[in-house]
């Protein structure tokens, strides 16, 4: 069968359904080309994407600077490994340690890779340089914490569903409460063996929580007080997601290692990065750590183009500004009705939490209503609906969304 023959959703979904592990639970549509700020089905019915890829789409669907680097790129040269150089890496490192303000860039490939790349380095550095004793470096991750899904990330996660069935685990994690610093200073005070702290600067799995403001500079104070490495995993909240480049910027917050993933291709090829100055990735030896794609010409090329996508076309005022135009508007919505309890959320990451059970099927019919009407949303945690689109889009178009998300709002209404 040729892959490229017209199918319908239904023939679409029944050979995934059949054929693929059901490690998913997709909101049925099927898509088959996406362009800046929307997507069509293969009926040809037109959605604005509300989810962007979990936030790997800041950049629009298929935008032309970065797919034009893509394929220029994979004509050219595509792997080498890193067993030889390339002629593209340097570049982009260069570029993408200036863009964030660091020495060195490790590249990986996804999210979960980079988390894992900066777990390791955390503790080599832990006992290279600030001196524990071997095998007894402690990493203090937050509760509700989402950062992928290797053995060792789903060691320190709270999620039963992530973790049943799939130890045994992996030991020196320490959990403590998100946003809280008695919390924080309690677990540093108390044990020698700390090396780092593992934290998204906005929970996104758990549901768009943004900390108390000022929690992150005063988290990162604690940490340089007890020489503990404050590590922030920006995979989902940055490159403009939030307002700023990187969601530690509202709060003028350096990390000591910063994990990026996803927006950082712009969603069209998995590129993920770690980056640190050199007091920290020099302990980074040949044979310690490493991966066949990480760093490949492709990945590399990509990257700088998704960059400089974020930077041309001011995506982080983009998503400041239409961000706080989305909330004033649903706010003024919640304020009337009795569907929403609240909104939250920073810059284009934002969710809203339907007035009704976890276990309840609210959100998830809401999100088929939202379909219906022509936009992409998907629930988590059963209650919550996280709405992050594309970046690029415009004012027009956010408030014609607000407009789709008020009326199908509006249909739940009791
Ligand atoms: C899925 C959520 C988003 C992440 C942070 C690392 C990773 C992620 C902060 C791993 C990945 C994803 C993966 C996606 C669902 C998703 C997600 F709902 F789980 F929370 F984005 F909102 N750190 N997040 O958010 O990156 O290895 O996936 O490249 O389908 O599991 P990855």
């Amino acid at each position: 069968m040729a892959i490229l023959e017209h199918i319908t959703s239904q023939q679409a979904i029944d050979l995934e359904n059949n054929y693929g592990a059901h490690n998913y639970h997709p909101l049925p549509v099927v898509l088959c080309k996406g362009e800046g700020v929307f997507v069509w089905d293969v009926e040809g019915k037109r959605y604005y994407d509300f989810l962007s890829a979990y936030s790997a789409v800041n950049q629009g669907h298929c935008h032309p600077k970065i797919i034009n680097a893509l394929v220029q790129q994979a004509q050219t040269l595509t792997l080498t490994s890193r067993a030889f150089y390339n002629n593209v890496l340097g570049s982009y490192e260069k570029f993408a340690c200036a863009f964030f303000g660091f020495d060195k860039l490790l590249p990986m490939n996804t999210g979960a890779e980079a988390v894992e790349t900066a777990l390791k380095l955390c503790r080599k550095w832990a006992y290279e340089v600030k001196g524990i004793d071997e095998n007894e470096a402690e990493i203090l991750v937050c509760d509700n914490n989402f950062h992928g899904r290797t053995t060792t990330i789903i060691s320190f996660s709270n999620d039963p569903v992530a973790r049943k069935n799939f130890g045994p685990f992996t030991k020196g994690f320490i959990k403590i409460e998100y946003d809280n610093l008695e919390d924080l200073e309690t677990a540093l005070q108390n044990n020698p063996n700390i090396a780092g702290f593992l934290v998204e600067p906005i929970q996104g799995e758990a549901g768009v929580y943004v900390p108390t403001e000022g929690y992150l500079a005063k988290a990162k104070v604690l940490c340089e007080q007890y020489n503990v490495l404050f590590i922030a995993d920006e995979v989902q909240t940055g490159i403009a997601r939030t307002g700023k480049l990187l969601a530690v910027d509202h709060e003028n917050v350096k990390p000591d290692i910063l994990v990026l993933g996803k927006a950082l291709s712009g969603g069209v090829y998995p590129v993920s990065a770690v980056l640190a100055n050199n007091a920290i990735m020099n302990v980074m030896k040949p044979g310690n750590h490493g991966s066949t794609f990480g760093g490949n010409p492709v990945a590399a090329a990509v990257g700088i183009a998704a960059l400089e996508v974020v930077r041309d076309e001011q995506l982080a005022e983009n998503a400041e500004a239409l961000g706080n135009l989305f909330r004033i508007e649903l706010n003024n919505y919640i304020s009337t009705s009795n569907i929403v309890k609240l909104t939250r959320g920073k810059g284009l990451l934002n969710a809203i939490v339907i007035n009704d059970t976890e276990t309840s099927k609210t959100a998830w019919n809401i999100c088929l209503a939202l379909r219906d009407n022509g936009l992409l949303a998907k629930p988590t945690h059963g209650n919550i609906i996280r709405f992050a689109p594309p970046l690029v889009m415009t004012k027009a178009q956010l408030l014609d969304c607000v407009q789709i998300i008020i009326k199908t709002l509006k249909q739940f209404e009791r």
